[in-house]
C-alpha cells in the first residue's frame, strides 16, 4: 500500500492523520478529498510537500469524482463528515447527506474497484453510560445513538458492515472517543474554552458540567487508525481510546489553571438537548490484538501543548471565532 485517499483530510483529525502518515510512511502518496466546508481549512496541510500530498477540493457525494479518485488508489481512509452535535440539532440535513449518502458513495466506489476501506467513526454510536456504570463501550455494545449526528454516524457504520458481508468489501471500522489537539475548530469544547480565555471572556459550561468525555490526543487516534489500516482484520471493528475520562467541569478548571486564571471563573449556559452523560472506551482489543498503545497518557501535558498551539496560531482560529460565538449566542450557549 503506498497511495491512499484521505477524505476529510483538511479537517481536524483528518489533517492530523495526514501529518502523521507523512512522517511515518515517507514513501506514501496521499490524496486528500475534502469539500472545504466551514470545518475544512487548506492551511491545515501547509508545509507538506505537494509532490506527496495533493488536495482535491470536492464532495464525497460526487460519485463521478469519487469513482475516479478511488480507481487510482490502494486504499481509502474515510474521515469526512459533519462532526458537531450542536449543529446537528439546528440543521440535521447536511449530516444525513455527508455522513450517510457520502459513505454510501465511497462504499460503492471501493466495491467497484476492489479497494481497501477504513471507516472512521465515533463512540457516540453506542449512546451514553451512567456516571457509575462499571462497564465501558466495546465493539459488542449495542448501537443506541442519541443525536442526529451520532445516528448518522451509526447509519454509516451499518452501511460499512453490510457492504463487507454482502459484497465482500475489504473494510474495517474504528470508533474513537473525544479528540483534542491542534487544528480543532473553535466550535468544539476544548478550543472554544481556550479561545474564550484568550479573548478575555470566560469558559461556557453546558448545564451542570458533570458530563464525562474520554479524551484522546488526535495523534494517538492517528496511530490507531494507521495500525488498523495496515494490520486490522477485514470486517472487524476496533475501539480507540486512551483511558482519559474527565468531566467537563474538571476540564474547564484545568484549562483555567493552565492559563493562569482563577479556576472558578467560568459560567453555566443552557444545556444541550439530549446531552449524553458519559462516554468510556475499552480499547483492549486494539491493544492486545494489534499491539497499539497511546503516546499521550498525560492529559495535562497534552492540554498544555494544545493551549500553546492556540496561543501561537491566532491567525488560524480568529476568522472562525466571531461567527461561531454568534451561533451559540442565539441558543443561549
Ligand atoms: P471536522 O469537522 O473537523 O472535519 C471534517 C472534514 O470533512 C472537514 O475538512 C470538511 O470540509 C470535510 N467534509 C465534510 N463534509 C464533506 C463532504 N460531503 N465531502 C467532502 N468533505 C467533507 O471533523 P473531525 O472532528 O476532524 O472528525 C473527523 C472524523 O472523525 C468524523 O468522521 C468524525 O465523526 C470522527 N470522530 C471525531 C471525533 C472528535 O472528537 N472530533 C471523535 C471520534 C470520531
Ligand atoms: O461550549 C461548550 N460547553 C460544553 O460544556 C461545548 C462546545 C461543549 N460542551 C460540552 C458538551 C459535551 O459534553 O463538552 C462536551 C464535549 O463537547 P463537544 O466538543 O461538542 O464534543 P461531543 O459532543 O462530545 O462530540 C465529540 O466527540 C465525539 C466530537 O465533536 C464528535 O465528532 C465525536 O464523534
Amino acid at each position: 500500500m503506498n497511495k491512499i485517499v484521505v477524505t476529510g483530510g483538511a479537517g481536524f483529525i483528518g489533517s492530523n492523520f495526514v501529518h502523521y502518515v507523512y512522517k511515518q510512511r515517507p514513501d506514501w502518496q496521499i490524496i486528500v478529498l475534502d469539500a472545504l466546508t466551514y470545518a475544512g481549512n487548506k492551511q491545515n496541510l501547509e508545509g507538506l510537500d505537494t509532490n506527496r500530498v495533493s488536495l482535491v477540493e470536492g464532495n464525497i457525494c460526487d460519485n463521478k469524482l469519487v469513482d475516479n479518485l478511488v480507481s487510482q488508489t490502494d486504499a481509502v481512509v474515510h474521515f469526512a463528515a459533519e462532526s458537531h452535535n450542536d449543529n446537528s440539532l439546528q440543521s440535521p440535513w447536511p449530516f444525513v447527506q455527508s455522513n450517510i449518502v457520502g459513505t454510501y458513495t465511497l462504499l460503492e466506489a471501493v466495491r467497484k474497484h476492489n479497494k481497501r476501506f477504513h471507516h472512521i467513526s465515533t463512540d457516540e454510536v453506542y449512546g451514553d453510560l451512567e456516571l457509575d456504570d462499571p462497564n465501558k463501550f466495546t465493539d459488542k455494545t449495542p448501537y443506541n445513538p442519541s443525536s442526529p449526528y451520532s445516528s448518522t454516524k451509526a447509519g454509516s457504520d451499518l452501511l460499512v458492515r453490510a457492504w463487507v458481508r454482502s459484497f465482500g468489501v475489504k473494510a474495517t471500522i474504528s470508533n474513537c472517543s473525544n479528540n483534542y489537539g491542534p487544528y480543532q475548530h473553535v466550535e468544539k469544547f476544548i478550543p472554544r474554552q481556550i479561545t474564550e480565555v484568550l479573548e478575555g471572556r470566560t469558559p461556557k459550561l453546558y448545564g451542570t458540567g458533570e458530563q464525562v468525555r474520554d479524551w484522546i490526543h488526535a495523534e494517538d487516534h492517528s496511530s490507531g487508525v494507521l495500525t488498523i489500516l495496515e494490520n486490522g482484520k477485514i470486517g472487524e471493528t476496533y475501539l480507540i481510546g486512551a483511558d482519559g475520562e474527565k468531566n467537563n467541569k474538571e476540564v474547564v478548571e484545568l484549562i483555567l489553571k493552565l492559563m493562569g486564571k482563577d479556576i472558578t471563573d467560568y459560567q453555566h449556559v443552557n444545556d444541550r438537548p439530549g446531552h449524553d452523560m458519559r462516554y468510556a472506551i475499552d480499547s483492549s482489543k486494539l491493544r492486545t490484538e494489534l499491539g497499539w498503545t497511546p503516546k499521550y497518557t498525560n492529559f495535562t501535558e497534552g492540554l498544555k501543548q494544545t493551549i500553546e498551539w492556540y496561543k501561537n496560531n491566532p491567525n488560524w482560529w480568529k476568522p472562525q471565532k466571531t461567527e461561531t460565538e454568534a451561533k451559540y449566542a442565539k441558543v443561549g450557549q
